[in-house]
């Protein structure tokens, strides 16, 4: 009985707090989910079938996001008729519940600049979903809620507190300093491991806005075959992220993997006892 209301009661504070959707911020870097394709900070996914905007919404849903809802309707608009002839493509907003009443479906406002000309104007009284038009420019129109037609849909990638999202990654930046091998330890009893970051850069700059420390660490090592270097998860360290002339094993000591504050580039090797702050990124 204690552990089926522990398990209640897990589960309640999970819903409630712990698994709550923090929107990743793509605008520094990193990677869109298969078959997801990163457009400005955004990924999307353009069908290659067609659909009404219902079943549209549906089918965005089954793949763990929802139609599109873009912050450079421009850009979107560029990519999806580099690719489809259209002429019309579905996006997310409705008016169908709501008759005049546009937004997109997250109740963000649909930029006045984005509407056509004249739009929208709910043609034959019975336009009642939003759509990108190849013809139109300004592009964004209300059509037919059942044409079929191509569709976009956009995924956000969600971190388990207290990680946060750094392009599509979860990261978390210790508030305590520790060895680096205390420091993967403790990563990896919050279900993680030391970070491996795909954008260093973007990494670096929330870091070092959120401590005070010059160093901290993150995931490689050359601890157990001195000079040979990766990531922990066997991923090569890019060229362009090592600090100049880093690694250097310097005073034949320098086996553990940190950004360094005052290095640009900011990877460097260090002294894996010294104890900073320190990255742990979770997979999700
Ligand atoms: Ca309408
Ligand atoms: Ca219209
Ligand atoms: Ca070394
Ligand atoms: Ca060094």
């Amino acid at each position: 009985m204690w552990s089926l209301a522990a398990g209640l009661l897990v589960l309640v504070l999970l819903s409630q707090d712990a698994w709550c959707a923090l929107p990743a911020s793509l605008a520094t870097g990193g990677a869109c989910p298969p078959p997801f394709t990163k457009i400005g900070d955004e990924c999307f996914y353009l069908s290659d079938v067609k659909k009404n905007w219902n079943d549209a919404r549906r089918r965005c849903q089954d793949m763990g996001g929802d139609l599109a809802v873009p912050s450079d309707v421009p850009a979107l608009d560029a990519y999806v008729f580099g690719k489809v002839e259209g002429p019309g493509v579905w996006i997310g907003g409705t008016d169908q519940y709501n008759e005049g009443v546009w937004n997109y479906i997250n109740g963000d406002p649909i930029k006045a600049q984005d509407w056509s000309k004249s739009q929208p104007d709910n043609y034959g009284g019975r336009e009642g979903c939003l759509e990108i038009r190849s013809y139109f420019d300004p592009p964004v129109n209300d059509y037919i809620c059942s044409v079929e037609q191509h569709f976009v849909c956009e995924i956000e990638i969600s971190c388990p507190k207290p990680f946060i999202g750094i392009g599509m990654e979860c990261f978390y930046l210790s508030t305590t300093a520790l060895s680096w091998n205390a420091a993967r330890r403790q990563c990896q009893q919050m279900g993680g491991d030391l970070a491996v970051p795909s954008d260093v850069k973007a990494l670096d700059t929330y870091v070092f806005a959120n401590t005070k420390g010059s160093g901290v660490w993150i995931g490689g090592t050359d601890q157990y075959n001195e000079g040979v270097w990766n990531y922990i998860n066997g991923d090569p360290i890019k060229a362009q992220d090592w600090s100049k002339s880093q690694p250097d094993n310097y005073g034949g000591r320098e086996d553990c993997l940190e950004i360094r504050s005052y290095f640009d580039p900011p990877v460097n090797d260090y002294i894996c006892s010294v104890e900073q702050h320190y990255v742990c990124e979770i997979q999700v």
